[in-house]
């Protein structure tokens, strides 16, 4: 827990409502494997972390309620009857579509405030959004004894996204965001919401994460783009998603659809096996294995899906030159962000240090680097 921003945003709320009625924590989530599979009813294993977003939230007897960004600098003023999504693609967005969403279920919440901050930088695959959502629906949960249970408030976090913000994303980040646990990460079975939490033994292992902090301007619309094209070949298919799909029946429309369409849905059935065969490799500790999966599925995200960069293939090429490292892809939505690095501890420190240099030289800029400990999920402070 970062005791810094939880200060900042304490003081922040004093000094703007007086003293808040709770304090919430959400944390963002990394991925080990099974990256787009969500949406398509797959098999992913993330894991919530000890970066996240801070939430301070009390009632309010105003006529409105006042939401305060500290990162952005930024506030919103809301009269909760009348919620409209912003055209402009801004952070408000997710905090009108989290009380929008509840409100379909619960009818208009009375009025708050609320001050929020984090630590996961924004746009770099680590779900910062998620938290956000995570936070707010917790917090008004919470506040006003709302009685959904943590099923129902992740499902609202995620129409929060797909009606107010734009993206069609899956179930993982709120997911895991909402269920973390402490030094675990959790098999999800995306078609039936079944979870088991497997314990990643990292005596000997650190997850380092490497931020390529390239920010891809259309990285939404290119995310909506392979949903669109899994729901292209599933209607063709006449399933109701690509989990149904075995690999015969995709080959069975090749050739009725374009090559690179053919691949984004076999590398869908090829990471939803490796998630599989990851979680047994995990199961038996063995994370050499795990490691290789982890560089397979960047391959299939690169040259079959599509969603890498050349910063973000740059540097799991780098780190798969580095002894030290067992395992890396890229990791979350795609088109930049982070890449997560299985890296053993003695040569953690060396492989940082030698990526950041070689990375400066080759594009020009800086990369930053996160150590992160797998955490519990969305909770109380
Ligand atoms: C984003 C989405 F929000 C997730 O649902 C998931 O699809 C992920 O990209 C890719 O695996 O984080």
């Amino acid at each position: 827990m970062n005791n810094d921003l939880v200060s900042l945003v304490k003081n922040r709320f004093r000094k703007s409502f007086g003293n808040e009625d709770i304090l919430v924590f959400s944390p963002g989530r990394i991925n080990l494997i099974g990256e787009h599979t969500d949406y398509n009813n797959g098999y992913v294993f993330p894991a919530a972390i000890d970066k996240g977003i801070i939430m301070a939230l009390g009632k309010s007897n105003t006529n409105r309620s006042t939401i305060i960004s500290v990162d952005m600098n930024d506030r919103l003023e809301l009269f909760l009857k009348d919620l409209k999504r912003i055209e402009a693609n801004t952070w408000k967005n997710y905090i009108i579509g989290v009380i929008a969403e509840i409100q379909k279920k619960r009818g208009t919440l009375l009025n708050f405030n609320c001050v929020f901050a984090g630590d996961i930088p924004v746009g770099s695959g680590l779900s910062s959004s998620a938290a956000l959502e995570n936070a707010l629906v917790f917090g008004c949960n919470t506040l006003f004894n709302l009685k959904f249970d943590k099923m129902e408030l992740i499902h609202i976090s995620q129409k929060a996204e797909h009606n107010f913000v734009g993206v069609n994303c899956g179930i993982m980040d709120q997911f895991a965001s909402m269920f973390g646990e402490a030094d675990k990460a959790l098999f999800l079975d995306c078609k039936t919401l079944q979870s088991e939490s497997v314990a990643v033994n990292m005596d000997e292992f650190e997850i380092i994460l490497i931020n390529s902090n390239v920010k891809h301007a259309l990285a939404e619309s290119a995310y909506n783009d392979r949903y669109a094209v899994c729901q292209k070949l599933i209607k063709l298919l006449n399933k109701t998603s690509l989990r149904e799909v075995s690999y015969e029946e995709l080959d069975t429309i090749k050739t009725k659809i374009s090559e690179p369409d053919y691949r984004k849905g076999l590398y869908v059935l090829q990471e939803n096996d490796r998630v599989l065969q990851c979680r047994e490799a995990l199961e038996d500790n063995n994370m050499k294995k795990v490691g290789a999966f982890l560089f397979q599925s960047h391959k299939g995200q690169s040259e079959m899906y599509e969603i890498s960069c050349d910063e973000l293939d740059f540097l799991v090429n780098e780190a798969k030159l580095n002894d030290a490292v067992i395992g890396a892809r890229m990791m979350g939505g795609g088109f930049g962000g982070c890449t997560i690095n299985l890296v053993t501890k003695n040569g953690s420190e060396y492989f940082q240090k030698k990526i950041a240099v070689s990375y400066k030289k080759q594009f020009k800029k800086d990369c930053s680097i996160y150590k992160v400990k797998l955490s519990d999920g969305t909770r109380l402070i």
